[in-house]
């Protein structure tokens, strides 16, 4: 018998943080010609937009991503494209608009071609009253506009699931660490950035204060969970299925100083909060991802010594060939 083919898959928002990524990843299983890429900026050189189909589209544009489903018979959209917190906050009007206005073509979309979705939400969904330690059940009440348009976001998912049997399945993704791709305008940014400075320069100025302590994954991680979330048997998947917490570590800056500070002989860090430090105390410090590993098997692999290494050894790696 012959294999089935691959599925096309379409990724919106895949310049990102995560698509630059995601989209690697999955060429890798489907091969470059099932997958493609598209976003609404083009960036000279970058090896998304080099390796494979890209696109420009403006997931606003529902003609538009109607016209790529149609051309290219796409199965499943990995929507990645969305305005994080920081920048959010500055543009609310916009934040809304694009989270929740591209979330819906997407899933309107999906529903009138049978497509598969993932969604990604965000532990921004959750507000002040959530407890320390996350669960996966608690009111979702956020002080942000990035964090309410996730918690829309996993409303319409679950809606859309339930309603018209569309099968959308997201993660509560914590703060992401990479080197390979800036992060975009989010709150836990520092937790990127200030790999860069260290190898730079050995000096970070820091936007949020010493004792904030976030949940965080090494981006590795994260992909494998988005992967394997989406592999699961439909009927492994809960009632969670829109938003589900995955933990991958969680530490304090002064915690992530210190990890630095082992292989950056005198890394200084200094303290200079501005309005994320507001954002970063709204969201609890680690999350209960209990439901993730009963249902689908979820694992993490990176703890933060791990995460340091790699960033640093890569980090390193990528300067010294630049120079
Ligand atoms: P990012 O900001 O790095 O990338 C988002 C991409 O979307 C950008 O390339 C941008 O050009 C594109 N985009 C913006 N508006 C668009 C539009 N109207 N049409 C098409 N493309 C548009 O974000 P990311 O970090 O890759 O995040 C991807 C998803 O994961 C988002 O939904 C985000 O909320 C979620 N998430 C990310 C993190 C993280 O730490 N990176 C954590 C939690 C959740
Ligand atoms: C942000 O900080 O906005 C994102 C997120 C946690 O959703 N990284």
């Amino acid at each position: 018998m012959s294999e089935a083919p691959p599925p096309t898959v379409l990724v919106t928002g895949a310049l990102g943080q995560i698509g630059t990524e995601l989209v690697s990843a999955l060429r890798d299983r489907y091969g470059n010609d099932s997958v493609i890429a598209s976003d609404i900026r083009e960036i000279d050189g970058h090896p998304i937009i080099k390796n494979g189909t890209f696109l420009t589209a403006d997931v606003l544009d529902k003609e538009a991503l109607e016209i790529i489903i149609d051309e290219n018979n796409v199965d499943i959209i990995y929507h990645l494209a969305a305005i994080l917190s920081a920048t959010g906050e500055k543009n609310p009007e916009l934040c809304e608009r694009v989270n929740v206005g591209g979330l819906a073509n997407v899933l309107e979309l999906a529903r009138e071609h049978g497509l598969r979705v993932f969604s990604p939400s965000s532990i921004a969904v959750f507000g002040p009253d959530c407890p320390n330690h996350a669960p996966q059940l608690t009111p979702l009440n956020p002080t942000t506009t990035y964090g309410e348009t996730k918690v829309s976001g996993e409303v319409m998912a679950r809606y859309y699931w339930e309603v018209h049997g569309v099968d959308v399945r997201g993660l509560r993704y914590p703060g992401l660490i990479s080197w390979k791709a800036p992060a975009g305008g989010g709150t836990t940014d520092y937790a990127v950035e200030i790999f860069h400075h260290a190898v730079k320069t050995g000096k970070y100025s820091c936007f949020v204060g010493p004792d904030t302590r976030l949940p965080m994954m090494y981006m590795d991680d994260a992909i494998r969970a988005t992967l394997e979330l989406m592999d699961a048997p439909v009927d492994s998947i809960s009632e969670s299925r829109a938003g589900y917490n995955i933990s991958g570590c969680s530490f304090s800056v002064t915690e992530l100083v210190a990890e630095i500070s082992k292989s950056i002989d005198q890394f200084e860090c200094t303290y200079s909060p501005d309005i994320r430090q507001e954002y970063a105390d709204s969201w609890p410090d680690s999350v209960d991802d209990s439901e993730a590993r009963n249902d689908w098997g979820w694992n993490a692999e990176f703890e933060l010594e791990q995460l340091v290494s790699e960033m640093l050894t890569n980090l390193t790696r990528t300067r010294e060939v630049e120079e």
